[in-house]
Order: structure tokens, then sequence, then C-alpha cells
């Protein structure tokens, strides 16, 4: 990471997932900023889980409702869409016009919209419960987002990929943004989650596939995703693989 004057992020998310926290990370990683993951250093003062937890919903300013956040300087910042907004201003990942920089973070709550569904699929009843008490719930509303809301997402993102002038397209303008970065993140994860499903249906959205083997390949994220810092997919995060979830749609 880059060495600098300027005082380092300091990313708050839960030590052991990718979760919303991975959107951010792929971010400081891409621009090659100097940051600091809070929860995973080891527990001391200002530092480890314990730190992130003591903010969490107050008493101080601003308190954040969850993870991820993020502070520099004197700014503290929740809500992931709104962290990349910050960011990608920052870090070169947003274009410099205020109808670039809105449409990006369009975008981005979208994807935002995309992974609560994804989260639904195994919790869709509560985030409070096990997956093994909402199992049969899960089924159903894993069968729906699959035959449904998966293509209708995925076919908006191909589309605004197609719109572009530009043999390899970018989401917003003519270069690289937070966009990118995240939406390689939606297809490695529904890779994970639901092989069958996307073995099945992705040859229908080359553009967003094209895009993914692009990040992947860019200097600064084949680092990362091959360091300790990229944690691998899990039984916690939202891109979990349950074989009975990914299954072919319900018919109507
Ligand atoms: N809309 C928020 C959602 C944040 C969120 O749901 N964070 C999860 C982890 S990925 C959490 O810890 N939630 C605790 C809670 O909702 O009580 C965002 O995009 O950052």
């Amino acid at each position: 990471m880059a060495a600098s004057d300027a005082p380092p992020y300091r990313l708050f998310y839960w030590p052991g997932i990718q979760g919303r926290g991975e959107f951010v990370r792929l971010a400081l990683e891409d621009a090659g900023a100097d940051y600091v993951d809070v929860a995973r250093e080891p527990q001391g003062k200002g530092a480890g889980e314990q730190a992130m937890m003591e903010l969490i919903g107050g008493p101080g300013r601003q308190p954040p409702f969850a993870p991820p956040f993020l502070e520099v300087g004197e700014l503290r910042i929740g809500q992931t869409a709104n962290i990349l907004l910050f960011l990608g201003a920052r870090l070169g990942l947003a274009p410099n016009d205020e109808a670039g920089r809105l449409w990006a973070h369009q975008l981005q709550l979208t994807i935002m919209d995309l992974v609560a569904e994804i989260h639904d699929t195994h919790h869709p009843i509560s985030s409070q419960l096990y997956y093994e008490d909402q199992k049969p719930e899960a089924k159903r509303r894993a069968a729906d987002f699959i035959g449904a809301r998966l293509p209708k997402f995925l076919g908006y993102f191909e589309s605004i990929l197609a719109q572009g002038q530009a043999t390899e397209p970018f989401f917003v303008g003519a270069t690289h943004s937070y966009v990118d970065l995240s939406m390689f993140h939606i297809v490695e994860g529904l890779r994970h989650a639901f092989p069958r499903s996307m073995k099945r249906i992705e040859a229908g959205y080359p553009m967003l596939l094209a895009l993914h083997a692009r990040v992947m390949r860019r200097p600064r994220i084949a680092a990362y995703l091959s360091s300790p810092r990229r944690l691998r997919f899990n039984k916690q995060g939202i891109f979990r693989h349950y074989a009975e979830l990914d299954h072919p749609p319900l018919k109507p």
C-alpha cells in the first residue's frame, strides 16, 4: 500500500467475512490506498472488533447503524454506497462531473439492492435467525431469486454496458470506476453461491463476464486476490453456497 503523510483510511467491518466491506476493500486496494482494516487488527486501543462495536449506534458523533463504515481524519462515513461515493472522488474511481458521480452512485445503490436480495435468499425471514430455522422459506425465496430477480438485475446491468460505445465498456463514462469493481465481486459471489444456476445462465451476460475478467486482471486487484487480505467465501457472509438453494427456478 502506498505510503503518504495523509491519515490512513480506517475501514470498520466484521473481521471474518467479505460481506459488504468487500466493496470498500476493492476500491481501497485498486487505488493502492493506505488503509487499516480495523476490526481485523489485534485487539488494542482503537483496534480490533471491540473498537468497532464501541462506535456502532453511538453515543458518539454521527454513529453508524451497521458496518461497513470508514473513518478518515474527522470524517466517519457509513453505508456502503455512501462510502464509495466519497472514495470514488478521493481515489479517482468516479467521474469528476456531478452527473457522472450521481450515475455511478445510482448504479452502486442498485448493486446494493441486489446484494440485499442475495442475502435474503438464505435469510428471508430474519437476520436474527439461523439459516436452519428458515430453510423452507429460503428455498422458495432462492427459487424466485434465481428465476426472476437475478435475470432482471443482470439483464439491467448488461444493458447498461451494451450502451457503451467502446469494445470494452465500463459502467460509467470512459474509464474504470468503483462500480466496475463492485460488479466484479457480484459475479464472483454469484458463481460461488449459485454455481449451477450461474453455469446455466451466465452466458446470457457476455459483457458482464468480460468486465469481470478485465477487473480480475488489474494488477492491484490480482495482487489483492492472492494476498491474505482477501478473505475466502464462507457460510457467514452474504454469498453462501447451499446446494439446496442452487436449483432451477420453480415453474409458475
Ligand atoms: N445498507 C447498509 C447495510 C449494512 C448492513 O446490513 N451491514 C450488516 C453487515 S453486511 C450488519 O452488520 N448489519 C447489522 C444489522 O443490520 O443489525 C450498507 O449498504 O452498508
